[in-house]
């Protein structure tokens, strides 16, 4: 049976730190703010924060290039600060984990200067660097953020590997120093204080040396690029890694981890999160984050159907069942406001942001609030390109429009429905200018709803979006059904309705979700729901008639199974 370990039982809360609130008006948030607002998050009842990279960083990628491990960066305060947010977690109850972004670090770390200087460098092999004769890259691969996945460095005239941007240099893994030094880093957030990590693409941490040199087929026309996923996702010692990991220093801290995995398939999964494999507590995959991406990937998007998103979820929850254990996300800095994507960011958005909420907190496994979820925040609806900020986006943007592939009016539609700004847009605290978030100028534009939309209106409104997830979070430390129940889909095949059972002993849960803006027939008979089903919540104030859900009204039952 599943143990009751504290990690499958917690609500986490991811926060943003450089959007969530800003103490001293430089428009950037910092530590100080995230401390005046942990009442907040208690009152919310979320039991984890997951924190984004607060280390000293040159800010190319906000943050997730980290010039230097064991240390905040100014702009956000200091490890002064750092311990007093700690602290003021734990004596709420709630645990802290940290960012831990080691696939690369920053250019600016001294590790890279030292690399870089040159080829006898001691720490040369801490990345990875192959002879480029005229700077012609080792091979074909395109970073994920767009142009070739390698710089050319005059100082030794040689190219070192950067799957993301050019001053996110890959670390070597194969070296053992690298990973001495990234358990040693480990060890040292964990004796601070810090409760377990996210890690940032970790299954990409483990290349294969004969790959490294020879080119992916070019899957698209346009830049003659290819990605690197085949050559480089879930590499041949990445589960080695991984165990040494967990072996050096995570092993008896009790310590949280979840892995950060693009590309990763249930089946490996079920190797990267089963207990007795001595590697990680979950994963957060990206099956999900996909059924609207077209062949051109995230900047292609398209309608997406719902029975495809559920045959997702369905996998994922029957395939780690008795195995390992799901991560639960729509929401995160990467991805596109979930109410604006999936459901209705107009009239029905409380409603459309309350059924999505319902949908996944009630499946399997330990569900990520994404800071302002919680409220029903939605994307930014920027109109123009300097309107963004993330390297992601603006790159894309300009080897898109300069390529002439696609007009740039075309891409500024496909960036407003997919940029990552959509959810990096300051947290929306009150109606005030810059929604309370600073009294600066912000580092990217709040979203002008936050005149409606935003937590001091949500927390005085009983029927807002805030106070459900607050019953939806308590809803799981009531019922262990929640926590530990098995998943069965229903209806698996109907466009708008997504049903689903958890069953645990005698006790069943039914979930119904109309992911519509229409009022939809439930063609389920009433013992769906078990033997004297009672409702146990409800995003409509009076659940109707059971067999009629309205425009997205989700329910939640509870009764004996038959
Ligand atoms: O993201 C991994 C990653 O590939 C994402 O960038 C995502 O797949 C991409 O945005 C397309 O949707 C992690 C961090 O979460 C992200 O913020 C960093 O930019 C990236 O790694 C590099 O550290």
């Amino acid at each position: 049976a599943e143990r009751a370990d504290w990690w499958r039982e917690s609500v986490v809360y991811q926060v943003y730190p450089q959007s969530f609130q800003d103490s001293d008006g430089d428009g950037v948030g910092d530590l100080p703010g995230i401390i005046d607002r942990l009442d907040y998050l208690r009152l919310l009842g979320v039991d984890v924060v997951w924190l984004s990279p607060v280390y000293p960083s040159p800010g190319d990628d906000n943050g997730y290039d980290i010039s230097e491990y064991c240390d905040i960066n100014p702009q956000f305060g200091t490890l002064a600060d750092w311990d007093r947010l700690r602290d003021g977690l734990h004596a709420r109850g709630m645990r802290l984990i940290m960012d831990l972004v080691v696939n690369h670090t920053s250019d600016a770390h001294p590790w890279f200067i030292e690399s870089r200087a040159s080829r006898d460098a001691p720490r040369r092999d801490f990345y990875i660097w192959r002879d480029s004769p005229d700077g012609t890259p080792p091979n074909n691969w395109r970073s994920v953020f767009s142009g070739p996945a390698w710089e050319h460095d005059s100082a030794t005239d040689a190219s070192y590997l950067h799957l993301f941007s050019r001053r996110q240099p890959d670390l070597n893994w194969a070296d053992t120093r690298v990973r001495t030094a990234v358990h040693d880093i480990m060890t040292w957030w964990l004796d601070r204080g810090a409760d377990g990590f996210r890690m940032d693409v970790i299954n990409f941490i483990s290349k294969d040396p004969a790959l490294l040199s020879s080119d992916a087929p070019a899957v698209e026309a346009g830049d003659g690029m290819a990605s690197f996923a085949p050559y480089v996702l879930n590499g041949p010692r990445v589960h080695e890694y991984l165990r040494e990991m967990h072996d050096m220093v995570l092993a008896g801290r009790g310590a949280m981890t979840v892995g950060e995995m693009p590309g990763v398939t249930v089946e490996q999964a079920r190797d990267y999160t089963a207990p007795q494999r001595r590697e990680l507590n979950m994963v957060f995959q990206f099956e999900h984050m996909e059924v609207d991406s077209g062949p051109g990937g995230k900047f292609d998007p398209v309608p997406f159907s719902l029975p495809s998103l559920k045959r997702s979820l369905a996998r994922w929850q029957t395939g780690l069942e008795g195995h390992g254990w799901n991560s639960l996300y729509l929401n995160n800095h990467d991805q596109p406001r979930s109410v604006s994507r999936f459901g209705s960011d107009g009239t029905l958005r409380v409603e459309s942001a309350t059924m999505l909420a319902t949908s996944l907190h009630m499946l399997k496994g330990t569900p990520f609030v994404y800071q302002g979820e919680e409220l029903g925040m939605t994307n930014a609806h920027f109109t123009a390109i300097e309107d963004y900020r993330d390297i992601e986006t603006l790159n894309h943007y300009h080897s898109v429009v300069h390529s002439g592939e696609v007009a740039a009016d075309e891409v500024l539609r496909r960036i407003g429905v997919r940029s990552r700004d959509n959810a990096r847009t300051p947290m929306q605290w009150d109606a005030s200018p810059n929604a309370g978030f600073t009294t600066g100028t912000p580092w990217l534009a709040a979203n002008p709803n936050h005149t409606e939309v935003n937590a001091e209106a949500a927390v005085a409104d009983p029927g807002s979006v805030f106070h459900y997830y607050r019953r939806l979070i308590r809803l799981r430390k009531e019922h262990p059904v929640v926590v530990h129940g098995v998943f069965e889909l229903l209806l698996a095949e109907h466009e708008s309705l997504f049903a689903y059972t958890r069953t645990l002993g005698h006790e069943v849960l039914l979930v119904l979700a109309n992911w519509s803006a229409e009022t939809v027939e439930v063609p389920l008979p009433a013992s769906a729901a078990g033997v004297g089903a009672r409702p146990l919540l409800g995003n409509y104030p009076e659940p109707e008639a059971f067999g009629v859900l309205r425009p997205f009204e989700a329910t939640i039952t509870l009764g004996a199974a038959s």
